[in-house]
């Protein structure tokens, strides 16, 4: 399923996009809930965590190198952030292209509400 995601990826359409190689992209998300609010996304088409395979695993793998990477250059590295994936509607996924929240930039607290 083709969402907005794929259109930012191939630059169609505006993002602030903060890093791209040939596996991922990462740009800042659009309604930033910490100083620090910036998507991580496959360029591959996946879905949800549920249409993640094996094949994937370097991708996935990727995302987290990327991440680091842009902690660090943001200078959130060492105070700390938080990579959040959300999966279906439960887990309140609103875009269906699969992307890891890279947020930080002040102190967030639990994790989940009671
Ligand atoms: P999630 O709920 O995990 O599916 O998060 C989707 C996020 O994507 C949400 O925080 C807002 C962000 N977002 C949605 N549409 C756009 C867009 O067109 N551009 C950017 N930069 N972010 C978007």
């Amino acid at each position: 399923m083709t969402t907005i995601f794929s259109k930012i990826i191939a630059k169609e359409i505006p993002a602030d996009i903060v890093y791209q190689d040939d596996w991922v992209t990462a740009f800042r998300d659009i309604h930033p809930q910490a100083p620090t609010h910036i998507l991580i996304v496959p360029n591959k088409e996946i879905a949800t965590v549920n249409d993640v395979f094996p094949e994937d695993e370097a991708i996935l793998g990727r995302m987290f190198v990327v991440a680091k990477q842009i902690a660090t250059e943001q200078g959130i590295a060492e105070s700390g952030y938080r990579l959040i994936v959300n999966c279906g509607a439960d887990g309140g996924q609103e875009v269906y292209h699969l992307h890891m929240h890279l947020v930080g930039g002040r102190k967030l607290g639990r994790m989940l509400p009671n």
